[in-house]
């Protein structure tokens, strides 16, 4: 079901933001709401502007993977944002969003999603969302656009993701309105936004621990040609993922792809 321009006044009159959600722009079809946005950097594009498509010709994950985005069913939106802050800490944005979506989830959710570092969102065991934030620094057009996928209404899933991806319906046992999802979801982004611009990422260390399942568990990071095996502790203040490794030395990662070992 395409947005109306009745849905996203809707989605407005829910917002009880400072910047997310400053303009909500929806399309029926884009190539992908990140690049989107990316488009329209050059131009005078306001802090917060929301890019929310029903379907994406080329949604993106993370490393140049495809983000599969059928129509109607998912959430497919992507928001600027402006921190001025040192690049190095940019990639925090990414863990704020997460526990965003995963409150926001956790709203409209029979069984408890959880966060798996750092992009991801679990539901049951499956993948049920994702974050992709990209930081473009260019003299004038400058931003960070944070992107999130989540499957809502998706009856089922082609191979290859039929075994490891799952919707908000598929798991509750029946369909979701997408709008109250997307609305809680920009007012939760908006506040943990503002504290993390004032306090960093410290005061997030302990809630988004606590919405992941991961810790105290056996996983295996890959990152390139490497594999890491161990035990995951915890994210460290610089938001890098620390595992005692089987040797006994303990490593922080900035990057990787971690699974859970049964
Ligand atoms: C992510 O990447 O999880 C980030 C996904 C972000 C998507 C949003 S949609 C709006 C915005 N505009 C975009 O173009 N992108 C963002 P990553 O961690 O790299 O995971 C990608 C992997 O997840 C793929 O290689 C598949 O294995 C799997 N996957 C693809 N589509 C999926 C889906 N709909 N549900 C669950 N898993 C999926």
């Amino acid at each position: 079901m395409t947005y109306s321009t009745e849905d996203t006044q809707w989605i407005q009159s829910q917002l009880n933001t400072s910047v997310v959600g400053s303009q909500i722009e929806a399309y029926d079809s884009i190539d992908s709401t990140n690049d989107h946005l990316k488009g329209s950097l050059a131009g005078d594009i306001a802090e917060g502007t929301v890019i929310l498509a029903d379907t994406q010709t080329h949604g993106k994950g993370r490393l140049g993977r495809d983000w599969y985005s059928e129509k109607g069913v998912g959430i497919y939106l992507s928001v600027l944002l402006k921190p001025a802050l040192p690049s190095k800490l940019i990639p925090q944005i990414t863990l704020i969003a997460g526990l965003a979506a995963v409150e926001a989830v956790n709203g409209f959710s029979q069984a408890r999603a959880f966060l798996k570092w750092p992009n991801d969102i679990f539901l049951n065991h499956k993948k049920v969302g994702g974050i992709l934030s990209e930081n473009h620094q260019e003299e004038e057009h400058s931003g960070v656009i944070l992107g999130i996928g989540l499957n809502i209404n998706h009856t089922g899933f082609p191979e290859p993701l039929k075994t490891i991806a799952t919707s908000l319906a598929i798991e509750n046992g029946a369909p979701v309105d997408r709008l109250p999802i997307i609305a809680s979801f920009l007012n939760r982004l908006d506040r943990h936004y503002q504290a993390f611009l004032a306090s960093g990422l410290q005061p997030f260390l302990i809630p988004w621990t606590q919405n992941s399942e991961m810790f105290d568990k056996r996983i295996t990071v890959t990152r390139g040609p490497q594999t890491y095996t161990g035990t995951a502790q915890k994210i460290d203040s610089e938001g890098r993922l620390v595992v005692l490794l089987e040797s006994g030395e303990e490593i922080a990662l900035d990057s990787g792809e971690v699974t859970l070992k049964e």
